[in-house]
Parts: C-alpha cells; sequence; structure tokens
C-alpha cells in the first residue's frame, strides 16, 4: 500500500498546510467581502449564507412591511471567512440571528472556533450583541416555501414575537406600550388586592422611562407577591423565600448595564430575607427592591409577618401579635440605603413616581408599598389607610436630603402616615461602580482570562 508522504512526514505535512493557507489568503484578497442589503440602521440583522439568500431576503421584506427595521448579510463563502469584515459590520447590529440551512450550526459555531485563535477579537464583540442561531433543517426536497415559513417561525421564536422580551425590544424604545410590559400569565390574585396597583404602576413606570423589556429582569423570592416576574413581560427569576435581593446582587455585577427589580412580600423580605436586606443596603447594590408589604403571610393563608402591629388577630397568633413589629422605613435608613421610599397601591400616580425615581436612583433604591392583602388582613384595609396616608412632597419644607429629618419622620404611625421620597442621596459609589474590575465595562463582556476547558469544567462544577 502507497501512502503518501504527505500524511507521515510532519515536515512536509506541515509545509503543504502552510501553503494552501497561503492560497486561501490569496483568494480573500481576492473576493469581496460580505456587505450589508437593507437599512443601515435596522433593528435586526439576518446573516444567511449559502442557499438561505432568498428566503431571507423575504423574511426582511415581511419584517420591513411589518414594521421592524431588518437587514441582511449574506455570506459566500466561510473559507476564506472576511470574519474582520464581518465583524465590523456586526458592531451596529442590535440583534443578529443566523439562519442556517444545515443541522449543524456551522456559520453560528465560528465565533466559538474563531475564539480558539483570536480570543478577545471573534467572542467578545460578537457577545456583546444579541446573537441568535436560527438553524433549520432543509433539504432538496423543501420547497422555497415552505422553508421560508421555518425561517419566520424561528425568527419569532428567537425574538421577533411579541410576548418574548427580545421581541418588544425590537420595537423603538419611544413605541412602547403597557400592553407590551405584560407577561404571558395573567395574575392569579384575589380580586382587589393591592399588589394589581404595583404591577400596573411597575409597567407604566418602564413605559414612561422608555426602558425595553430586554433590558429589564425582574426578580422575586415566594410568596403571593414574589409571583410577580411572571406578570411582566422582562426577563425574571421567581427564586427563594428570602432570597431574591442575593440573586439581585449577583446578576447586577454579572451585567450592571441590566435595570434590576426586585419584588416580594413582607415576610420575604423582612422576615427570611431580613439579612440580606441589611447587607445589600449597606452595599448600595444598584437595584431598586419594591416590598408590596400587606402586614401578612398571604400565601401561606394568613399568618403574622414582621410589620403585623401588635393585636394583630392571625392564623398562627389568634389571641393577638404579641411581637412588636419592624419599621422598615427606618431600618433602611440606619442600615444605609440612598433612596426611601414608600408607597400605597391606592395612589397609582403617586407610586409610579417613586418606581420612575428608584430606577432612575443610582444605587440601592427601597419601596416600601402599602398593597392590602383583602382577604388575610381585615385590619390593615384601604378604608384604613385612606384616610391616615400623607404624601411628603405636600409638605412645605420638607427636605428629602436631611437623613435625620428622614428618620424622624419614618417614625410615625398612627393618623398620619407619611408616603414619598424620605430620603436620598447619590454620593455613596453602587457596588459595581466601587469594583476596580468593573469598570472597564460589565463582566458578561469582558475576557475571562480563563481557557475555555477550565471555565467550562468550572461552570460544570457548579451546576
Ligand atoms: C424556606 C421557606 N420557608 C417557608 C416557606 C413558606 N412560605 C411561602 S410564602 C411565605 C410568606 C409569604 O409572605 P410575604 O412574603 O409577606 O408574601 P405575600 O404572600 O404576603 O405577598 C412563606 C412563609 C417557603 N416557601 N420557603
Ligand atoms: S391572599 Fe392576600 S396577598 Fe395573596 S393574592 Fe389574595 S389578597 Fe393578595
Ligand atoms: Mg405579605
Amino acid at each position: 500500500m502507497l501512502i503518501s508522504d504527505e500524511f507521515t512526514n510532519p515536515i512536509k505535512r506541515r509545509a503543504m498546510m502552510e501553503k494552501r493557507m497561503r492560497k486561501v489568503a490569496g483568494i480573500e484578497a481576492a473576493v469581496p467581502p460580505p456587505a450589508l442589503s437593507g437599512p443601515r440602521d435596522a433593528d435586526v440583522t439576518l446573516i444567511g449564507w449559502g442557499s438561505t439568500k432568498g428566503v431571507v431576503e423575504e423574511a426582511c421584506e415581511i419584517l420591513n412591511d411589518e414594521g421592524i427595521p431588518a437587514n441582511q448579510l449574506q455570506i459566500r463563502w466561510l473559507v476564506p471567512l472576511h470574519g474582520d469584515a464581518i465583524l465590523e459590520i456586526l458592531k451596529d447590529s442590535r440583534h443578529t440571528i443566523i439562519v442556517e440551512n444545515n443541522y449543524s450550526g456551522q456559520v453560528c459555531a465560528l465565533p466559538a472556533q474563531r475564539n480558539q485563535f483570536c480570543a478577545k477579537r471573534a467572542h467578545s464583540q460578537i457577545r456583546r450583541r444579541t446573537l441568535h442561531a436560527a438553524p433549520y433543517c432543509g433539504g432538496g426536497e423543501r420547497t422555497t416555501r415552505r422553508a421560508d415559513e421555518t425561517l419566520r417561525s424561528h425568527a419569532r421564536d428567537y425574538g421577533l414575537r411579541r410576548e418574548t422580551p427580545m421581541a418588544t425590544s425590537v420595537q423603538r424604545a419611544s413605541q412602547l406600550t403597557m400592553a407590551d410590559m405584560k407577561g404571558k400569565v395573567d395574575p392569579d390574585w384575589c380580586p382587589g388586592c393591592g399588589d394589581f396597583g404595583v404591577l400596573a404602576a411597575v409597567q407604566k413606570a418602564l413605559v414612561e422611562l422608555r426602558i425595553p423589556n430586554h433590558n429589564v429582569v425582574t426578580i422575586s423570592g415566594i410568596g403571593c407577591s414574589s409571583n410577580f416576574p411572571g406578570y411582566m413581560n422582562t426577563y425574571g427569576m421567581h427564586t427563594l423565600h428570602g432570597r431574591a435581593l442575593a440573586v439581585a446582587t449577583g446578576l447586577k455585577l454579572a451585567n450592571h448595564e441590566l435595570t434590576v427589580l426586585v419584588t416580594g412580600g413582607d415576610g420575604d423580605g423582612f422576615g427570611i430575607g431580613g439579612n440580606h436586606f441589611v447587607h445589600s443596603m449597606r452595599r448600595n447594590v444598584d437595584v431598586l427592591y419594591i416590598v408590596m408589604d400587606n402586614q401578612i403571610y398571604g400565601l401561606t393563608t394568613g399568618q403574622t409577618s414582621p410589620t403585623s402591629r401588635v393585636g394583630m388577630k392571625t392564623k398562627s397568633m389568634p389571641f393577638g401579635n404579641i411581637e412588636a413589629p419592624i419599621n422598615p422605613i427606618s431600618l433602611a435608613l440606619a442600615a444605609g440605603a440612598t433612596y426611601v421610599a414608600r408607597g400605597y397601591s391606592g395612589e397609582q400616580k403617586h407610586l409610579t413616581e417613586l418606581i420612575k425615581q428608584g430606577i432612575e436612583h443610582p444605587g440601592f433604591s427601597f419601596l416600601d408599598v402599602f398593597s392590602p392583602c383583602v382577604t388575610y388582613n381585615h385590619d390593615n384595609t384601604y378604608q384604613w389607610f385612606r384616610p391616615r396616608v400623607k404624601k411628603l412632597e405636600d409638605e412645605a419644607g420638607y427636605d428629602a436630603a436631611v437623613w435625620t429629618a428622614a428618620m424622624e419622620k419614618s417614625l410615625l404611625w398612627g393618623d398620619e402616615i407619611p408616603i414619598g421620597k424620605f430620603f436620598e442621596r447619590t454620593d455613596v459609589p453602587t457596588l459595581h461602580g466601587a469594583e476596580p474590575v468593573l469598570n472597564e465595562g460589565p463582566l458578561v463582556h469582558l475576557d475571562p482570562k480563563v481557557p475555555p476547558d477550565v471555565a467550562r469544567s468550572f461552570i460544570e462544577e457548579l451546576m
């Protein structure tokens, strides 16, 4: 049997390979790099190669007709790839969808392959964009129409559908409406529950601040109020009882460009989660923490909570609560929260303004919201709150920059209960701002400087 010594002699093999690579490099100079077709300032870039050309063209037309500006980057050759030219084009792409007519996702695998060779450029630059692969299986027997339908349904699945957070992100932020913020699931709260008012106010605040859904993450613990993320069309996590702030801290440090909303109840936040509450404020984690404070455990059908008043009869204390409640506003001020406010779900407009302030505040924003539980708390009802709540904004001379004045106001309880902004300061660095590593940009965009196999085994160990 004869075997070419190109395969057996390593020196010859190397020489042959280098010769081929020189040829390929020559071709790269001879063939034009791929160019974008369609509007330059598009929300979605569809990347296709080979036989996907026609269907991608058609998908672009349809998307543009539907008011979603889309353009097309058609790659003619994978070798030579013109990788730098492609990366340059993708720098301006807001959402990128790779459309592939093969089983293995060859084009999509390229960024990862390139990462082996020139780690920083290919990988981090592509990862900075929302990169989605929409491979579909094709073959001779499929008609163009069928392929086109497949592509469009993949494109929807990967982000162009209204119900997904990504979907509304392709809309211009100025066109956001309340409907865009609505989650797929309708709330299962009891009719009249105060949490409905908080949900509407959060959605309104995001629309008014024009924050696209895909930039928002809503994180909760466990409780009626903690079902909140399911009712929002944002990214979200329904975590463990009392652990929402811990998860939110990790998330904010991983990507501090995101707007992080933490939502939950008084039991979740001040009872089991009391430790995280105090330390998140001390650290000035840049999140908005909204507590739907109904002074009871609602989900578990009416037990005493850390904010239940002395004497209140509940399932767990049928002869009346013997424990003094905590004062969330004083506690937040003492722990170093840099924005401290109280809202009432019966005062929608006012609540929306407080949520907007909290989102925009750089640092930990704490918003305690009276959100009556109409089923289990028969003491602190809408009728009870309505005559008592007084807006701090209506009080001439109240200065929310003065911590001692805020502390004094926080102690008021009875015929008059202040709502509004108690305190704000903006001169304290946020946790992510104080962390030098993050000065280079969000952690998710930084080169981990760890070989991929080491990173993979580390992640696998944690899973
Ligand atoms: C570790 C753990 N302990 C206890 C529970 C049971 N549990 C679920 S929700 C909840 C209290 C909910 O009260 P709150 O946070 O005030 O929310 P609400 O239902 O009133 O909105 C409790 C004790 C749990 N799920 N996990
Ligand atoms: S039990 Fe109370 S807190 Fe839970 S949904 Fe019903 S009214 Fe709201
Ligand atoms: Mg509660």
